[in-house]
Formats: C-alpha cells, structure tokens, sequence
C-alpha cells in the first residue's frame, strides 16, 4: 500500500491554508510564520495551556516526528497534551510503570519458544502484534502450535487469530480482569504457585493471595461468561505447561475495567514462573531505549501528578486522556483550550464520541495540523503542513522495538527523493518551535545543535556508559549534520548495544547499521531480573495499591445482574486499514464492503436480524445503520 500512498493525488504535497474558498496552497517560510504567530499569539494572551497539543498513533512509526515534536512540546510546555495512547495503552502502561517502574519496561512474549499462549483481547493476525512486535505473526502461532504447543484466545469474537487457535475463549467484554482473577484464585487454592525467577523479586504476594480469594470462579463465571470448570483448567493448564504466556492487549485495555485486567493478567505470568524465563514473557533490551524520556526524578512513574481542569482527569506522562479533550475545549475559563497542533491524528474518527469533538474543533481560535490528507479532522484545520510520504525518508523505529519479541535493529533507508515542493517533518517541527521560542534569529543548524546536545543530557546518565562518556565528547563526535540521524546515533551508541563512542568497538552505531541491508539480529530475548525493575525499592509491588483501589468497582459490576438485555459494541480491525485512515488508497479499499456490524447469533435472534440485512443501532452518543 505504500506504493498507493506515494502516488495518491489527494496526498498533499505543498502547505495549505484555509480560506472562504476552501484550502489554497501556501509557501513553507509563510506557512510556519503564520503558525507561530497564531500558536504564540493564543500562548500570549491566555497562557500556555489555552495550545493543546495531539500527537497521533503514526509518529509512532516515523522517529523524525516523535524526536521533534518533542522539541515542539518543550517550546510549548502545556498542560493540554493529548494522543491516541488512552485510546489504547494506557491501562497497560500505567500498570507496567507500577509494577516494573517505566511505563516502556513491559513484559513482552517469547512468542518463539513459549509451550503454551494464553491471549486476551489481541487479535494480532489482523493487527500483527502490537506490544509483540514482529513481522510474520502467522507463521510464528502456526510454528507454536506445530512444536505441540496450545494457543488460547480469549475474546469475545471469534476473531482470525481465534479461528486458528486451538481454543477460542468466548469472554464477555470487559470480563477480563475477573477471569483472570478467578485464574489466580484456582492457582493459590490448587497450591500451582511457583515464582521461579521472579522469586527473590517481588512483594506482596501475601496481598495477592488475600485478593484472590474473593474471585471464586463461579462467582465469576456469570458476567465474564466463562464457565466455571474452564477457568480452572486454563488456570491448570498455565501452570503445568513447560513455559506459558499470558498476555492481553487493545481488547483488556480499551474496555471498562483496562488497568485491574493488565494486572490481573502479569499476575498469572509472575505467579506460574512464567515472567522473565525462556518461553515466557520477559523485557526487551532495545538499542535505543527511551525509558529516560518516560521517568519522572525521583522513580515514581509520571501518573496522577496533576489533573484536568474540567473533568478532574489524572495526568499520564504529561498528558490527559481523550475523555477531556472536547470539554478542555468547550468550557470557558482560565485555561480553556482554544488553539490546537495535532501531528497524524484523526480524533474525530478514532475518539469515542466523535461528534462532539467534530463540533469542539470548530470553536478553536486556531489549529494547525501535519498531515498527508484533508480528513474529518483536519478539514478543521486553518493550515495543514504534510510531512514527506514513508517511501521517501530514512526512518529508525525507536518506539516499537521496545516490544519486539526479539532485540533487532535496523535502518531503514529513504527509497526515493522527497517531491521538491515538500519539507522534512522535523525540519518543519524545528522551524516552528524555533520561532515559538523566540530563537528566530538563530539558524535551523543552530538551534538543532542545542536540541541534539539536550537529548546527550538526557540520555546520558541512564546510560551504561554514564561515567565513561561526556555530553560534550558525544556531541562532538556526532558532526555537524542537523536531523534526527544524528540523535538516532546518539541513542544507538549510548544504548546497551552500543560503541560507547569507541569504549565498545564492535558496538552499534548507524553507520554500521547502514551497511547491514537487513537489520542486525541481537538475538532471542533474554533473562533481566533485577536490571529490568526500575522501581524506587528494586521490586515488583505485586498489589499497587493505586490499582487495587479499583476492585470495589468490579465487585459492584460482578454483582449486577447480567442478564441478556443488555448488547455490547466493540471494535474491530481490519489488516488492510490501519485506525482511521487508508482508506483512499485502491489497493486497501478494494473488495467487499467492511464496514458492517457482527452479531452473535443469539443477539440476532433475539432481535430479529438476518444475514445481510440492515440493524439501526442506538447509543448514549449516537446511532448507526
Ligand atoms: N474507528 C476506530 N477508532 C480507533 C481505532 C480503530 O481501529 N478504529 N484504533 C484505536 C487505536 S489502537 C489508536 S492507536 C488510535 C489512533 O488514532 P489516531 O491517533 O487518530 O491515528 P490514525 O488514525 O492511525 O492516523 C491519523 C492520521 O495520521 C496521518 N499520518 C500517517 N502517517 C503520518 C506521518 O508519518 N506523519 C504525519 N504527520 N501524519 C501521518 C494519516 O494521514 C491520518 O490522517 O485510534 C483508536 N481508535
Ligand atoms: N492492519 C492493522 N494493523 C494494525 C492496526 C490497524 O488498524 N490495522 N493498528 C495498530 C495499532 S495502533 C494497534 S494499538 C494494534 C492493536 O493490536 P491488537 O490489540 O492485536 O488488535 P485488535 O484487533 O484491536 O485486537 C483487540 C481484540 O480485542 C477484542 N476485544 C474487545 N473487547 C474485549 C474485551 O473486553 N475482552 C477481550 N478479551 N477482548 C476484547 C476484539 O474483539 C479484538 O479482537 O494494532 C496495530 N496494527
Ligand atoms: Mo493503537
């Protein structure tokens, strides 16, 4: 599809600006002058947090765009800080910095070696892993199933990756946390605890044992809607297989009882050895490791620190979940929201409540978005500044490899020039934030040596390198080409795998990695325990009490009735779209029509349904055909 990207007419190629006759192109000096102008002028006049700012789920693939909308974000330092992760993996983040004391210090499955894989709410051959990266995601549960091993899904479709299962699990959405909790439960009352590894490491395992007594699985059994005898093989099965995995994604995280099911979930893995042992989960060593972007001083991880003005929302490193975005911008006051920066994103199909923010957007004073496209939410915006198309830019990955189930690195070469008329996203970022920041008179080359001397203050000290390197020797030996190839060598020789600047000689550095065509396989994941743990006491609290706190709400949901009136709406991806956009691309967009609604057939006759026929469906927010 990317060929489709690079060629598609409606790809915008020059800035464009919003006037009375739609939008009309505009020159780059023009275009980003007017944006800090306008950005600055909203800063001014009501203070930092009347900018928001939105960062989309595709900077997550593209370094240049995480790299310097940090920058941009340090010329704006704003409460009003917004991306897709609470659309997505904020439960999972918030548990593991807990737990393990980083938001990115996640387990990850050792999908190649596992015996036994017990998947929640992950549905990785439409998605092809997630927080699991690797390509071939197929093949690899095919080979775990060929060596003997079993795989479990454990969602409430059956989904492609349940079709090739050896069981499909049918859970009730938002059952997760309380069948795992009956898991747990079966394994303190069958006596199949067995720490392992994590032994010496963990605390509070009294705690857990006292919690889980109260998640009998057949007071469970009714609202997950898994019977009671098969949460207590699956709990046996777990801990009698060599090595097992459990793990839960988009499903146990965008649903209602997300943080307590990423929990509940880890415990099965620490409580049947299965954390950081081969075949298990374990932590990922990437070769450029942001954890020191993701910490806050004193350990504690960057959550709950301040809240939102209307909604009285936590903080999540730095930023507030889409829950507050519209009514941030809707309600009068000191620190309303009224201009908007958004960076590949599309809220206005990929938040809950769509309309709403549609409507919001049009209250703002001014937004400027990146993008390739005019889309529902871009349409809103009075300039848009495309960044160059993927085929045309070198990119690291420096955000997915701290999941991947094995420790890689690769460069990945521009294959194609950039059009003349397009800019360099992080030059552009760079641009504005210099002027934002009042540095206009300084040079784009002056203003990127300080940014790439920052990033060396910050990577510095959690490097393994530390005491033998200076800022000043890094940056040094980094030369004088601006862009983010050299914060990505910077990262790469500082990291674990790295040359150290020469203290390592057959250490990393991308020079080396541009020579290897095809990555460089660091091999499978290994064993980290105590390392890994970046907690204030060097252990794994196993009941943070700012999770358990939640339990007294799943009770109450647990004893509601749950009789069949109600109807559940969940989401579901398709391999050829990705979120919200792709969908002007023929080679994607081709075939059947996929935008249908799937019924259990129960539910369809229940009422009245049939195959192919039309359903109105009714929601708090909205209703669909
Ligand atoms: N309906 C629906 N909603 C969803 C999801 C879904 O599958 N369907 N998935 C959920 C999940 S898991 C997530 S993470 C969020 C994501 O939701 P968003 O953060 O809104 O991200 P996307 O929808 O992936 O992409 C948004 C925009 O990024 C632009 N874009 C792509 N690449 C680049 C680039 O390199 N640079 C720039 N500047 N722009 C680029 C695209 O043109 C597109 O308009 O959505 C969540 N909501
Ligand atoms: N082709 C393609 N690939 C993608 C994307 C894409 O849009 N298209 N998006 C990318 C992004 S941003 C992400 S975050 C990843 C997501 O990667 P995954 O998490 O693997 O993908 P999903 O398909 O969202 O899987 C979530 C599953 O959870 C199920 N589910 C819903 N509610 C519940 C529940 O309460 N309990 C349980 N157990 N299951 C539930 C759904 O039926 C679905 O099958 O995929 C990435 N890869
Ligand atoms: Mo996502």
């Amino acid at each position: 599809g990317l060929v489709d990207l690079h060629d598609d007419p409606n790809r915008l190629r020059t800035p464009v600006r919003r006037t009375e006759r739609g939008f009309e192109p505009i020159g780059w000096d023009e275009a980003i002058a007017l944006a800090a102008r306008e950005l600055g002028r909203v800063r001014d006049a009501h203070g930092v947090d009347a900018v928001a700012l939105y960062r989309g789920n595709p900077t997550v693939h593209d370094a240049q765009s995480i790299l310097y909308w940090n920058v941009l974000q340090r010329a704006l330092p704003t409460k009003n800080q917004y991306s897709a992760g609470s659309l997505d993996t904020w439960p999972r983040f918030v548990q593991a910095g807990l737990m393990y004391g980083g938001f990115l210090n996640t387990p990850v499955p050792d999908v190649d070696r596992t015996h036994y894989f017990l998947m929640f709410g992950a549905n990785p051959l439409a998605s092809h892993g997630s927080l699991m990266t690797a390509p071939g995601m197929r093949k690899r549960l095919d080979a775990l199933r060929a060596r003997g091993g079993r795989l479990v899904v454990v969602d409430p479709r059956r989904t492609e990756t349940a079709d090739r299962a050896d069981e499909h699990v049918a859970v009730r959405p938002g059952g997760d946390a309380a069948l795992a909790l009956a898991m747990v439960h079966v394994l303190f009352d069958e006596g199949l605890v067995r720490l392992g590894r994590a032994a010496d490491h963990v605390r509070d395992l009294d705690a857990v044992r006292a919690i889980a007594a109260r998640y009998v699985p057949e007071r469970v059994s009714t609202a997950c809607g898994v019977d009671a005898d098969t949460i207590r093989r699956l709990a046996r099965e777990l801990a009698a297989a060599p090595s097992a995995v459990a793990y839960g994604r988009m499903g146990t995280c965008v649903q209602p009882f997300g943080t307590l099911a990423c929990w509940a979930i880890d415990l099965l893995d620490v409580l049947t050895g299965n954390l950081d042992r081969e075949g298990g989960v374990m932590f990922p060593n990437p070769a450029v490791n942001l954890g020191f972007a993701v910490r806050t001083k004193d350990g504690s991880p960057p959550y709950g620190r301040w809240k939102s003005r209307v909604g009285g929302h936590d903080e999540i490193q730095g930023e507030f979940p889409m829950a507050a975005f519209a009514e941030e911008i809707e309600t009068e006051g000191e620190g309303q929201v009224r201009a908007l920066a958004i960076i590949a994103g599309n809220p206005v199909v990929s938040a809950p409540n769509a309309e709403r923010i549609d409507r919001a957007l049009e209250r703002l004073e001014f937004m400027v978005a990146f993008d390739y496209y005019v889309n529902e939410t871009t349409r809103h915006a009075d300039l848009i500044l495309p960044p160059t198309p993927p085929l045309a830019h070198d990119t690291y990955d420096v955000a997915l490899l701290h999941f991947a189930v094995r420790d890689v690195a690769k460069w990945s070469p521009a294959a194609v020039e950039p059009e003349l008329s397009l800019r360099p996203a992080w030059r552009v970022l760079l641009d504005l934030s210099k002027q934002l920041m009042g540095l206009g008179q300084l040079t784009t080359e002056q203003v990127d040596a300080v940014v790439v001397r920052q990033f060396a203050e910050l990577a510095l000290p959690t490097s393994r390198f530390a005491n033998d390197v200076t800022v000043d020797e890094a940056v040094a030996a980094l030369g004088d080409e601006p862009g983010p190839r050299r914060a990505i060598d910077l990262l790469l020789r500082l990291g674990v795998w790295g040359d150290g600047f020469g203290r390592v000689p057959d250490g990393l550095t991308l020079a080396k990695l541009e020579v290897s065509e095809h990555g460089i396989d660091l091999g499978p994941l290994a064993p980290r325990l105590p390392d890994a743990i970046r907690t204030a006491t060097g252990t794994i609290p196993l009941a943070p009490e700012r999770i358990t706190a939640d339990l007294p709400r799943l009770d109450r949901w647990l004893d509601e009735a749950h009789g069949d009136d109600r109807v559940w709406l969940i989401g579901r991806r398709d391999v050829r779209s990705m979120n919200s956009w792709l969908h002007n691309l023929p080679s994607l967009a081709k075939g059947r029509p996929r935008c249908t609604l799937q019924v259990s057939p129960k539910d369809a006759e229940r009422f009245g349904l049939r195959d192919g026929g039309l359903a109105e469906l009714t929601a708090r927010v909205g209703r669909l055909v």
